[in-house]
C-alpha cells in the first residue's frame, strides 16, 4: 500500500475517534498493519505536523492537525465519485496549479485529479493577469475535467463552479456571497474568489478542462489587492481551509453531475439568482473596447446578454463587467 493511503487510513481512524485514546494494538488490528508499519507512519504524520500523543497504557490520540491541504487528508470523508477520488497532488509551492494540472492532463491523468498548492509564485488570472496567492491562508487548486462538451459551452463550467463555491461558502461560513459574471465571487462588492478555466480542445470538442479556483480564506487583507477581501475578514473568525475545500469539492461534484444529467438550465437559474449584475446598468470591457448597457440575462451557453442603449442586444462571452458607479455594489 502507498504511504499516502496508509496515512489516510490512520488519520481517518483518529478522526472517527475524536479525543479518544486507542492502543497501537487496536489500530494495527483494525487497519491490518503491522505494529512496526503503524509506528513508522505515525512518525511520518508527526513530521507532516500532526500532533499525535502517545500515553503509556492508554495508547495514541490525535491532538491537533496542521493547517495544510495534504491530499491524503483532503480526501477523507469526501462523498464524491469523481472529484478528489483520483490522486490529489499537494505542493508547498507551485508557479501555478493550473499549469501543473495542464501538464498532468496532457500526460493522461484522469478526470477528477486535483492539484493543490499552499502558495503560488505565478498564480494566474485571465488575460495574463496575476492571482496573488499568499502562503498560509488561501485555497489554490486546479481540477482536471474531461466532459463531453462542445468548446463553445465551456463558459458554463466556470459558472457551475462559481455556484458550487458560493454554496460551500454559505454552508461553511454562513456568508451569502454573490456571483459576478463570469468568474468572480464577491462579498460586499469585494472579490473573495476567482475562477480560471483553461482548456485543450479538438476543433469542436473539449479534450480536457482545467478548472482553477483561488479563494481568500484566512488571508491577511493587507497582502491582497484593495478590491479584495477574505472570508476571515468578513466573518471575523478563522475558517478551516480543509473543511471548506472538502465542501467545495462536494458541491462541485453535485453541480457537475447535475449539469451532465440535466444540462445547464437548473444551475443557470441558481446563477441568475446569485448574480450581482443582472438587471443592473453595467459597463462591459472587452479587449480593446467598452460599452454600457443593461445586464438582461445569462444564456444557455453561459454568455451575458446585454441590452445596449440603442435597444440592440449583445451576447458577451468574456470580458470584465463593472456596475454603474452611481449605484452601490452588492
Ligand atoms: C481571476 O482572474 O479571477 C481568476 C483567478 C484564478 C486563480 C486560481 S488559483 C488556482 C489556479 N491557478 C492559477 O494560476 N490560477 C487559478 P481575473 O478575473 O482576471 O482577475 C484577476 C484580478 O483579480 C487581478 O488583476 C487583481 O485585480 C485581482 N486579484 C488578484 N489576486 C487576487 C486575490 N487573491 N483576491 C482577490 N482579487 C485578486
Amino acid at each position: 500500500m502507498k504511504d499516502i493511503d496508509t496515512k489516510r487510513q490512520i488519520l481517518r481512524f483518529f478522526y472517527e475517534r475524536k479525543n479518544k485514546y486507542v492502543s497501537g494494538e487496536e489500530i494495527s488490528a483494525s487497519l491490518g498493519f503491522s505494529r512496526a508499519s503503524l509506528w513508522k507512519h505515525i512518525n511520518k504524520l508527526r513530521l507532516d505536523g500532526y500532533l499525535i500523543e502517545a500515553v503509556p497504557h492508554l495508547g495514541y490520540t490525535l491532538k491537533a492537525a496542521p493547517d495544510k491541504m495534504y491530499g491524503y487528508d483532503v480526501g477523507i470523508g469526501l462523498g464524491t465519485d469523481i472529484i478528489g477520488k483520483q490522486k490529489i497532488w499537494h505542493y508547498e509551492s507551485l508557479e501555478s496549479t493550473n499549469n501543473t494540472a495542464y501538464e498532468l492532463a496532457e500526460k493522461g491523468e484522469p478526470e477528477g485529479t486535483l492539484v493543490v498548492a499552499e502558495t503560488q509564485t505565478l498564480g494566474k488570472g485571465r488575460l495574463g493577469r496575476k492571482w496573488i496567492s499568499p502562503k498560509n491562508g488561501g485555497i489554490y487548486f486546479s481540477l482536471i475535467l474531461r466532459p463531453e462538451m462542445e468548446s463553445d459551452k465551456v463558459p458554463v463550467i466556470t459558472l457551475v463552479a462559481a455556484v458550487s463555491v458560493q454554496k460551500a461558502i454559505k454552508k461553511v461560513c454562513g456568508i451569502s456571497a454573490g456571483i459576478k459574471w463570469p468568474n468572480d465571487i464577491l462579498i460586499g462588492g469585494k472579490k473573495v474568489c476567482g475562477i480560471l478555466t483553461e482548456l485543450k480542445a479538438q476543433p469542436d470538442m473539449v479534450d480536457f478542462l482545467i478548472l482553477g479556483v483561488g479563494i481568500n480564506v484566512n488571508t491577511e487583507i493587507k497582502k491582497l489587492p484593495p478590491e479584495a477581501t477574505s472570508l476571515k475578514n468578513e466573518s471575523s473568525r478563522s475558517v478551516s481551509r480543509i473543511k471548506l475545500m472538502r465542501r467545495v469539492l462536494t458541491e462541485m461534484e453535485k453541480d457537475y453531475q447535475k449539469m451532465k444529467n440535466e444540462g445547464f438550465m437548473p444551475i443557470r437559474e441558481e446563477c441568475k439568482k446569485l448574480s450581482t449584475i443582472l438587471n443592473k446598468q453595467i459597463t462591459v470591457k472587452e479587449y480593446n473596447s467598452e460599452f454600457e448597457g443593461f445586464a438582461k440575462d445569462i444564456d444557455e451557453k453561459g454568455a451575458l446578454i446585454v441590452q445596449k442603449k440603442d435597444g440592440t442586444r449583445k451576447r458577451v462571452f468574456s470580458g470584465d463587467v463593472c456596475r454603474d458607479r452611481s449605484r452601490p455594489a452588492r
